[in-house]
């Protein structure tokens, strides 16, 4: 089949990738020409194991980025997003539909894959797609969520189970011909987009509200001078616990935005929206152990290992380092001068600061001052563990603690060997 995907980002890109590779005739389209360019000239350089290597024989084969949008028998939204003032902007949706309408043609399919509210499907894109002067049924219309994890992303989307919601049988029946072509795990398939728009949401939502909850149970055990890593650990034996683990906060686009989707069209988000400021409240409370260490973080430099939202990846998007080094900076300026609280970076009070240095061997964000890790380490009262990058793991302790000028490390992702690291002379405080 010929196949337009709308928007070529870490799930677009990918998947027209991996549609060509299955044999279809694939049109790549993105809106950012300067982004079609570098695809084309195969300076990607995606930070996503394996993408290059099949964007770039795919681009060998029967995949072309295209300037315009194209008439298809499938057409694929992959387009961003974002939350903006606690609503989902859905304008790159409707707009993806408009393009689509332009050239949409009876019995064709269009299949709707971004993370959207409930309803979006239905209510939003299918009225777009009718100003081609077709009415759905004329043409499928599905809803069909990625559920891919960056960092594994090629594997993910040959082997997950794919969720699958039409507005009609000939909808589901020509979305499951789709992937069925290219994913070996099972297709499941349900009469309502709707529904599967929620099921996406529910997914993330667990997995923040489990989070939320192994946070608040690192602070309680921290109150009884337990482990909380152990203790999790040791619970989850059981077979109907499966705690999450604590950490300086969930980062990334997807899970601490997709659960205020839910609240779209419902105002009953409670225990939600608790885990949300108890996840984001992570950095007060990691900041609250330097101080805790330090005695004051006034006038200290702190080093912050890892602005990447998790492990492995270079993305710093909703970061929960970037968030401590703010939330530290902020807590400076608020003891120091109370009627400064809330002022900008660079606020009046230029007497107390704190030297906040940020390092991150895969993130690389010109915009982020980020130092060589010598360079952070080096005369650092502290250092913080934000993200549990391999290469943190095998830090050397001895190494790192004759470049500190403190003792202090805060290990917030449990991934230091503590009693090495005990041994060259560091207290390691664990989350
Ligand atoms: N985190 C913790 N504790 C944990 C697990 C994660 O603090 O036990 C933190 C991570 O450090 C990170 C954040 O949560 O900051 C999110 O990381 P993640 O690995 O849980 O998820 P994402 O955002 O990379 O990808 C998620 C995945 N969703 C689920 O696992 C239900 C992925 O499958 C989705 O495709 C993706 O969201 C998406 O696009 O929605």
């Amino acid at each position: 089949s010929s196949v337009c995907v709308h928007g070529l980002g870490y799930i677009g890109l990918p998947t027209a990738a991996v549609l060509a590779e299955a044999g279809h005739d694939v049109f790549g389209y993105d809106v950012d020409v300067e982004l079609l360019d570098a695809i084309e000239r195969g300076e990607l350089h995606v930070d996503e194991p394996g993408l290059d290597d099949v964007i770039a024989s795919a681009l060998d084969g029967s995949l072309s980025v295209t300037r315009e949008v194209v008439p298809a028998d499938y057409h694929l939204i992959c387009v961003p997003t974002p939350l903006e003032d606690g609503r989902a902007e859905l304008s790159y949706v409707e707009a993806a539909g408009e393009a689509v309408a332009a050239e949409l043609r009876p019995d064709d399919t269009v299949i709707l894959e971004s993370t959207v509210p409930p309803g979006t499907t239905v209510e939003v894109l299918g009225p777009v797609l009718e100003r081609s002067g077709l009415d759905v049924g004329e043409f499928s219309l599905a809803y069909s969520p990625e559920t891919v994890l960056p960092g594994n992303v090629i594997a993910e989307l040959h082997d997950n189970d794919r969720a699958i919601g039409g507005v009609d049988a000939a909808s589901v029946e020509a979305a499951v011909a789709l992937y069925g072509s290219f994913v070996e795990g099972e297709l499941r398939t349900m009469s309502d987009p709707t529904l599967a728009e929620f099921v996406k949401l529910l997914q993330n939502t667990y997995r923040d509200v489990n989070i939320a909850l192994a946070n608040e149970v690192a602070m309680i055990a921290a109150d009884y001078d337990l482990d909380s890593r152990e203790a999790i650990a040791l619970a989850n034996h059981h077979p109907r616990v499966d705690l999450h683990q604590p950490g300086p906060g969930v980062g990334g686009h997807c899970i601490p935005i997709d659960p205020l989707f839910l609240g779209q069209g419902s105002d009953r988000l409670d225990l939600i929206e608790r885990a949300r400021a108890i996840n984001d409240g992570m950095a007060a409370y990691v900041t609250d152990l330097l101080e805790t260490e330090l005695g004051s973080i006034t006038d200290t430099s702190v080093a912050i290992l890892g602005v990447a939202y998790k492990g492995n990846v270079a993305d710093a998007r909703e970061s929960p380092g970037l968030r401590l080094a703010e939330t530290l900076q902020q807590r400076v300026r608020a003891t120091h001068a109370p009627g400064a609280e809330g002022a900008g970076v660079g606020g009046s009070d230029t007497d107390t600061e704190i030297d906040v240095r940020l390092h991150d061997p895969h993130v690389t964000d010109s915009h982020l001052a980020l130092e060589s890790l010598p360079d952070a380490l080096s005369g650092a009262d502290a250092a913080v563990i934000a993200t549990d990058h391999d290469e943190y793991a095998v830090l050397d302790p001895t190494e790192v603690a004759a470049q500190l000028d403190g003792d202090t490390v805060i290990d917030a992702k449990g991934i230091l060997d503590v009693a090495a690291w005990e041994a060259a002379g560091v207290t390691v405080v664990e989350l």
